[in-house]
């Protein structure tokens, strides 16, 4: 179900077959907006387990504090949902556990808000000690105030209809959130102690430098890191293939080593349990030296992602560590898209893990950016050479850039080797 601003022929728009799901998306959005929404909803409903068997967009002026959509509107999502064999509902939007549970009145089927649904997933991939105990906490965050509904079900199921065990009912939701709210506390104390490990590995391995690979989920950041590092870490076409941080070290020749990692995928919308238990993760990125914010530059969502990715960061007050936009899946782009962003964006790297067209550039800027001794310079660039100007802004940190009678001059931050490319392409040194 998408809802939209945009009256649609029919409430519901249905498509596919199968057993399992009813899906939807964001509020106040246009048409195709919603449609790209509902393509991701399926993709992560399916990462989750579930057989999109049809998608419904609902048009909506506002939501009903009640049910979310009307409660006509409801009903028919439920005539259709059940005429698809569909066992689940699931909504792109969070819902308040109210809401949630009155839908499920009205349409007579399992709800599931887009942050249940996320969270099923984080569930399902989460492998490392640390990532399940983050995940179950998330879990039991988002459960906490659900629970009420949960009961009411129970306790129809099994006396054939409130009332007379209700009095049971909340003796068990009180019992049931008490025990919950111990285990938060006890999984919370568990993931301090596991910060503290990893404090300790962290300071062992202080002054190597460290990259990681931030971007919204799916974009190819472990197919790139295995590119960069040759670890053998899984690659998968499923939205959060990766839940925990992996780290390699990348050895450069005689200039050194450098830490990379590769992170969990960033999306539109994560719920606001999974940040907060999954900070630690990503205060890790903040500490990396250079962040590659990885794109799937083919992506018809590509700028929206960019942008979500680049508001997760700033949430997670990691806004401000150095990063290189690289564009991945350039063997899937039209030419001309790449061309027209390389022009756009002289500094971003443009690169396919698949091929590996671009991948050398990639770890040549990463030996440049960190482990090069790094100095000062100033050029003056030859006529009309956009290119140049782009290597410098790759290579190197450009700190100024002047036009002085018609030629650019630029100064530079960056190591010798890209002093000397730069000189070797008919750069002029202004010796100061
Ligand atoms: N054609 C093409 N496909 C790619 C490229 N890079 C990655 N892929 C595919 O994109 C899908 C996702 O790749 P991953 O490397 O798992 O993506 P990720 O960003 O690590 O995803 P999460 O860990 O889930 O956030 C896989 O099917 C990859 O094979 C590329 O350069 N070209
Ligand atoms: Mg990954």
């Amino acid at each position: 179900m998408s809802i939209t601003d945009e009256p649609s022929d029919g409430p519901v728009v249905p498509d596919g077959r199968g057993a399992d799901l009813v899906a939807i998306a964001g509020l106040g959005l246009r048409q195709a907006e919603a449609e790209a929404h509902l393509e991701e909803l399926a993709a992560l409903a399916d990462t989750a387990g579930f057989e999109p068997v049809g998608r419904a967009v609902i048009t909506l002026r506002r939501p009903h504090p009640a049910t979310f959509i009307g409660r006509g509107q409801a009903e028919d999502l439920g005539v259709l949902a059940r005429a698809l064999e569909a066992g689940v509902i699931v909504v792109d939007e969070d819902l308040t556990p109210a809401q949630a549970r009155n839908l499920e009145k009205a349409t007579g089927l399992a709800v599931v808000d887009r942050a249940g649904l996320i969270i099923e997933i984080f569930a399902r991939h989460a492998r490392s000690r640390e990532a399940r105990t983050q995940v179950e906490m998330a879990r039991l965050e988002y459960l906490l105030p659900r629970l009420a509904g949960m009961w009411t079900h129970l306790s129809r199921q099994v006396a054939g209809g409130p009332g007379g065990t209700k009095g049971e009912g909340e003796k068990q939701i009180e019992l049931d959130r008490r025990i919950i709210r111990r285990r938060i506390d006890r999984l919370r104390r568990e993931l301090r102690r596991l910060d503290r490990g990893r404090d300790v590995r962290r300071r062992a391995r202080d002054r190597i430098p460290k990259v990681a690979l931030v971007g919204y989920t799916n974009v190819g950041k472990s197919s790139l890191f295995n590119a960069i590092v040759d670890a053998g870490v899984r690659t998968e076409n499923r939205l959060f293939a990766t839940l925990d941080p992996v780290v390699r070290r990348v050895e450069l020749g005689p200039r050194g080593a450098l830490l990379v990692k590769d992170t969990v995928g960033f999306i539109r919308k994560l719920p606001h349990h999974l940040v907060a238990s999954f900070r630690s993760t990503f205060e890790e990125a903040g500490e990396a030296d250079l962040l590659l914010h990885v794109v799937d530059l083919g992506h018809p969502a590509a700028q929206d992602q960019l942008e979500t990715a680049e508001r997760v960061l700033e949430e997670m007050r990691i806004g401000d560590v150095p990063r290189l936009t690289v564009y991945n899946k350039i063997d899937l782009a039209a030419p001309a898209l790449v061309a027209r962003r390389r022009e756009l964006e002289p500094e971003a790297l443009f690169v396919s893990a698949r091929t590996g067209e671009g991948v050398a550039e990639l770890v040549d800027v990463l030996g440049d950016r960190l482990l090069g001794r790094q100095f000062v310079e100033t050029f003056v660039l030859p006529r009309r050479s956009p290119e140049l100007l782009a290597l410098a802004h790759r290579r190197g940190e450009v700190t100024r850039t002047e036009q002085r009678d018609g030629l650019v001059e630029v100064t530079l931050r960056g190591s010798l080797q890209v002093f000397r490319e730069l000189e070797a392409r008919g750069a002029e040194r202004v010796v100061p």
